[in-house]
């Protein structure tokens, strides 16, 4: 019995560890730009997994990507040519706003 349990894991190990690997190398970065205090597209859909990335396009402006509603504490503000990276991995639709400019605001919809 306590063979063949050994076996059972032993089969299941690579497989499992394949998985993995494969879900991860299926994971993407989005990019959204933030432009003349826009979120830049300002709806997002991506994937369970998947990474957004921030970049301030900005002259000289600095923002945050604030998901205040999620209960998170403010981020730091990211200045132009800088950029801010977030994983999400579970499903639903997130919105967020700039934390200095509340009327930047902007979501992401995460599907499974
Ligand atoms: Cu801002």
């Amino acid at each position: 019995m306590v063979k063949m349990k050994y076996r059972l894991t032993s089969f299941l190990a690579p497989v499992l560890l394949s998985l993995c690997v494969f879900s991860q190398a299926n994971a993407e970065t989005h990019v959204v730009v933030i432009k003349k205090f826009k979120f830049i597209p300002q709806h997002i859909t991506i994937k369970a997994g998947d990474t957004i990335r921030w970049e301030n396009h900005e002259k000289r402006q600095y923002h945050s990507v604030w998901f205040e509603a999620s209960g998170e504490p403010e981020p730091d503000y990211f200045f132009p040519e800088e950029s801010y990276e977030k994983t999400f991995n579970k499903a639903g639709t997130l919105p967020y706003r700039c934390g200095p400019h509340p009327k930047m605001t902007g979501s992401v919809t995460v599907n499974q």
